[in-house]
């Protein structure tokens, strides 16, 4: 390690004085101008794991559904995975050391983590399409530099292609090619291929509206559009071109306002969809024939998948076990539909992808999915090989084994994805012949209300049991109890935010009022309970 050069480069990328971040849910995110040392330093880091790993590391910058004048960085581990719990400390303390303090932080990292620093190193980067992202960008190759790590910058990317690329990468281009161009003719021949088949009951089911949120998606949708415009025809809305990035539109809007975006143009019964800053979330939606916007989230994206996934498994006669994971933010309807009607066990883990990820790595195939619709599925190895050798056996298998072969071509396995969720969810729609309307009629969801409440400290709220109860400030789960009471068919819990500076409150009861009511009456208690700040919680939204 040239200390030297690691002081004078860091001295360019200096850190503000007083400034403390925590790699959170999502790596570390905040005001775009405040971002330039810790990209630097995550650009030093991600070389140290190259080099503990002898695997190509991913470095993210994008602030996914945040404002645009936000950003964020995080890194991807060698299978396309978030970060290891271990190094995200490594990488809260690198963040928040004093300049004087860097040479000495990186070798305590180096040793504490056994790193071989003679190991050669390789970095990917990706980042969206906010102002800030380029420089910033430039900022982590500076660091990756410094410490002599090679580097391929691939510039605008989603941030599930990012992943894509560094699994392939690893994985000795098994999983695909890692270029742009591999990741469109992987997903697209999977898609062509899956559909095929199908009973094309016309062009109703083959045009797709997309909101963009003005962001990458837009970019890379445009660019793949032509892959698959046999099977799909996508229109898209919010494309970049004149709104800004997440402001009234994207998955993260419409599934918090429970409302269509701004600038897209619907019309009664039709298919529409919006995807995140990032494009690493989903969400449906429609307009019935009385204007009333209906709102199919991921929990019911993975519930349609699930259903797909079990019918094929019975087809090809395998035992494979399937499981469904959530968080506590995953409507009460969905949990009981999977677990009453599907007869699929379903498992709740803390928010946040990577625990969700990391349940699902459990059964022979996981489907994940968060409220917000960020998911995939993940199939075993094992579940791959029975399914390979389904093949050899008599026509009906076969066929149902081709399927599941593309099906698993076409999840990102290394990412939830909105581009490759999305064709999913349109195979599925078209193999099943199935319509926006059916596929929201499955189940009812149960009204809900998310709020936010700001408090001086929101680590004061500790939780438990996957954050559906509170432990501390004393009290609060106990008001929180006492309030559910009042409400039929009513839950509610609360946590502090991994991504911003409030603690959101979450409820659900048997009207929308009620939700609203519950919803409200919670976020007293936390503002009473854990510190509130500014204006007290006021009903109405
Ligand atoms: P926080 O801010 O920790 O609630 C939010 C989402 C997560 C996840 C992360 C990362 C909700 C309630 N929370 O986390 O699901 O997507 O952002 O982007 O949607
Ligand atoms: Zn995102």
């Amino acid at each position: 390690m040239d200390l030297d050069a690691i002081r004078e480069y860091s001295a360019l990328h200096a850190k503000p004085n007083g400034l403390v971040l925590q790699y959170g849910t999502a790596g570390f995110r905040t005001k775009a101008e405040h971002l330039d040392h810790v990209m630097f330093r995550m650009g030093l880091l991600a070389v140290l794991r190259s080099k503990q790993t002898k695997s190509t590391i991913g470095v993210m910058v994008t602030a996914s559904h945040n404002p645009e004048e936000d950003n964020g960085v995080k890194l991807v581990d060698p299978l396309g995975e978030m970060l290891a719990p271990s190094w995200e400390e490594h990488a809260t303390c690198l963040a928040n050391a004093e300049e004087h303090e860097m040479p000495r932080m990186l070798m305590d990292i180096s040793v504490k983590a056994a790193v071989n620093l003679q190991q050669d190193a390789f970095v990917v980067i990706g980042r969206d399409t906010r102002p800030s992202s380029k420089k910033l960008s430039q900022s982590v190759i500076d660091g990756v530099t410094v410490l002599e790590g090679q580097f391929h910058d691939y510039g605008l990317l989603t941030t599930p292609q990012l992943h894509y690329m560094v699994y392939c990468r690893n994985t000795s281009g098994q999983y695909g090619k890692a270029t742009i161009e591999g990741y469109y003719e992987k997903l697209s021949k999977a898609f062509m291929e899956l559909t095929k088949q199908a009973f094309c009951s016309g062009d109703e089911y083959r045009s797709l509206k997309v909101d963009c949120a003005n962001g990458i998606g837009a970019l890379k949708l445009r660019e793949m559009e032509h892959y698959i415009s046999q099977g799909l025809a996508v229109q898209l809305f919010n494309d970049g071109t004149k709104g800004k990035l997440n402001h009234l539109c994207g998955a993260d809007f419409v599934k918090s306002h429970q409302k269509p975006p701004q600038g897209m143009e619907m019309k009664s019964n039709e298919r529409c969809c919006s995807f995140d800053g990032d494009a690493d979330r989903i969400v449906y939606y429609y307009l019935d024939v009385d204007g009333h916007f209906h709102l199919i989230d991921g929990d019911k994206i993975a519930t349609l998948i699930s259903s797909f996934l079990k019918e094929l498994l019975l087809e090809i006669g395998e035992s494979l076990n399937i499981g469904v994971v959530q968080t506590a933010y995953a409507n009460g309807s969905s949990t009981r539909y999977l677990e009453e009607v599907m007869k699929v066990p379903v498992y709740c883990t803390k928010t946040g992808v990577k625990h969700l990820h990391h349940k699902a790595q459990e059964f022979d195939i996981g489907v994940y999915f968060e409220a917000n619709g960020h998911g995939t599925v993940l199939f075993s190895k094992a579940a791959e090989t029975k399914i390979k050798l389904a093949k050899e056996l008599e026509d009906k298998k076969r066929e149902a084994a081709k399927m599941l072969e593309n099906v698993i071509d076409l999840f990102n396995q290394a990412a939830g994805d909105a581009i490759s969720d999305m064709l999913v969810i349109e195979a599925i729609l078209i193999l099943k012949g199935l319509t926006v309307q059916q596929w929201d009629a499955l189940y009812t969801d149960l009204p809900n209300r998310q709020l936010k409440v700001k408090v001086a400290d929101r680590q004061v709220i500790s939780t438990t049991d996957a954050e559906r109860q509170v432990v501390t400030p004393p009290g609060l789960q106990e008001a929180i109890n006492d309030l559910v009471k009042k409400y039929k068919l009513s839950r509610a819990f609360v946590r502090p935010s991994g991504t911003e500076d409030i603690v959101r409150v979450y409820a659900e009861a048997d009207s929308q009022e009620n939700a609203d009511s519950l919803a409200h009456a919670v976020s007293l208690a936390v503002f009473q309970l854990a510190g509130g700040v500014g204006e007290t919680p006021q009903p109405g939204f």
